[in-house]
């Protein structure tokens, strides 16, 4: 097996859809947490300048959405067939929608106007992505309540880590969107990720 090095703040952010697909893989990775102070020292050193990074046998990759995406592929949760491994990727497009919305709240402009835009174009972005999500669900027959296909795939597992800091801020958040919850609720009681969410680190974000 290879030996797969993730770096990434410590931190959920861009990373823990990739540490969640080791997870439910159950592929054993070092988990390299950066600190904030540790952080200028590495920067330079690295191809991007920036994190998440994943190191397969000493060659590096960088980009979040590059580097989940050929896990998923390594680990076989990229859907089964040519059209499933689009439509998986069409879900992960929506959800990518609301985490690129959901970063500009977490570090909010101080300015009142400002932060009544970030906070607007969230709530429209959520609204209208989770009504796309839940019409394509609708549309995947025999999916068993999966995103796409019959089994868990990296749609599932970006379903379940998308909407985690929303939740914590207002757990009703999803109540309008059934096949969301529902699918989420899968994820979260499959054994892998069940044994995975109990002992990770808890960070605010
Ligand atoms: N498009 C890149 C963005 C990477 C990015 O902006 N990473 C941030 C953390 S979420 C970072 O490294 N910030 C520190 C820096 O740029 O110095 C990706 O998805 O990986």
């Amino acid at each position: 097996m290879p030996k797969y090095v993730f770096t990434y703040f410590d931190g959920r952010g861009r990373g823990e859809p990739a540490r969640m697909l080791f997870a439910v893989a159950g592929v054993p990775f070092e988990d390299r947490r950066i600190s904030q102070e540790e952080w200028p020292a590495l920067k330079p050193k690295t191809p991007s300048g920036s994190m998440p990074l994943l190191e397969v046998d000493g060659q590096t990759l960088t980009q979040s959405l590059v580097i989940f995406r050929h896990l998923a592929r390594i680990f076989g949760l990229d859907g089964d067939n040519l059209l499933d491994k689009a439509r998986v990727d069409e879900i992960v497009e929506y959800l990518v929608e609301i985490k690129t919305q959901g970063f500009k709240l977490l570090f909010p402009p101080k300015e009142e106007d400002a932060l009544k835009k970030v906070k607007e174009d969230f709530s429209s972005t959520f609204q209208k992505s989770c009504t796309q999500i839940e019409r394509i669900m609708a549309c995947n027959k025999a999916t068993d309540g999966w995103a796409v296909g019959k089994k868990m795939s990296a749609a599932d597992v970006m379903m379940y880590e998308v909407f985690e800091s929303s939740l914590m801020q207002d757990a009703t958040l999803l109540d309008k969107f059934p096949k969301i919850k529902a699918c989420r609720q899968k994820v979260q009681t499959c054994k892998k990720m069940e044994e995975y969410l109990g002992k990770r680190k808890q960070t605010p974000f």
